[in-house]
């Protein structure tokens, strides 16, 4: 026992949590046919990559340290809109594992089988909220969206691997405004992002809702202004030709690039284990 911390009966224990554990329990409660495409993954992505997109290099505040989304402001931001739902579904998993931090949970949570993770999150409090606006907007285009990234820390192709994201969940009329997925398998990650932007023909969509884009064949599929702007942009474009025609380059990219998105505003002596998970199947 540790004679400093005087009580008795505290026993410090500097056993790590089973991540492994906390990933398989995480996995379990993915699969859901009441909450969209039958997935909580998507949404999950989405938190921690709200949660980690807030940093800022120069100040070296928000990051995926602090889990400050608990509060408010940073709960009320309108990019942040609907994430409550998936904070509340990871209470489950909280509460069997106290000795998780949130904002540990929350990048956990995203993680694949190919993504490097670190543990050591810290959760911090409300005054550590970061000022709104510090997220992309999707109404906008390339100069917003390098703007907004390199101040995170990321170049040109670093900003299009990470969009690929999109090519998993959709957008909802009543969190974001937008509406409809940008790909018709969106519980499964794949490059098809990249070939549903560079392969479809992109109309406006005539409704009363924000500017969007669908494909003009079906009008299922969408692309936001923002997701546009990465083949309107002679130095973006190249980059999304080469996802688009090579999956595994783009899987090994992104899971390089998302790694570098959860460790921001991260403290790391450069010592520390690095997770690869299991999946079950
Ligand atoms: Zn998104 N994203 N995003 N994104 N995003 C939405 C949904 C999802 C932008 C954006 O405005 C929007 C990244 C980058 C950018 C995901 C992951 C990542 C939605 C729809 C919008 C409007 C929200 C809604 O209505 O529910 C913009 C402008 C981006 C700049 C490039 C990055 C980076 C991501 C992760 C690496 C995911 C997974 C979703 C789907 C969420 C869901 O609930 O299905």
């Amino acid at each position: 026992a540790n004679p400093e911390l005087g009580a008795k009966n505290i026993v410090p224990t500097n056993k790590e949590p089973d991540y492994q554990k906390i990933y398989d329990q995480i996995a379990d409660v993915l699969e859901d046919n009441d909450w969209d495409d039958g997935s909580w993954g998507p949404v999950f992505v989405r938190l921690a990559w709200h949660a980690a997109g807030t940093y800022d290099k120069n100040t070296k505040t928000g990051g995926s340290n602090g889990a400050t989304m608990r509060f408010s402001p940073e709960s009320d931001h309108g990019a942040n809109a609907g994430l409550k739902a998936a904070r509340e579904k990871l209470e489950s998993i909280k509460k069997k594992n106290p000795e998780i931090s949130y904002s540990d949970l929350w990048s956990l949570a995203a993680g694949g089988p190919k993504i490097p993770w670190i543990p050591g999150r810290k959760d911090d409090e409300a005054a550590a909220c970061t000022p709104d606006g510090r997220l992309p907007d999707a109404s906008k285009g390339s100069s917003h969206l390098r703007d907004i990234f390199y101040r995170m820390g990321f170049d040109d192709r670093e900003i299009v691997v990470l969009a690929g994201a999109h090519a998993l969940g959709r957008c909802h009329p009543d969190r974001s405004g937008f509406d409809g997925p940008w790909t018709s398998s969106p519980t499964m990650f794949t490059n098809g992002f990249y070939q549903e932007l560079l392969g479809k023909k992109w109309v406006e969509k005539k409704w009363k809702g924000p500017k969007q884009f669908v494909d003009k064949e079906t009008g299922e599929l969408m692309m936001l202004p923002a997701d546009l702007s990465l083949i309107q942009d002679k130095a973006f474009k190249p980059h999304v030709e080469k996802y688009a025609k090579d999956e595994e380059l783009f899987f090994k990219d992104f899971a390089a690039v998302f790694h570098k998105l959860e460790e921001l505003g991260v403290p790391r002596t450069g010592d520390e284990k690095v997770y690869y998970f299991k999946t079950k199947d």
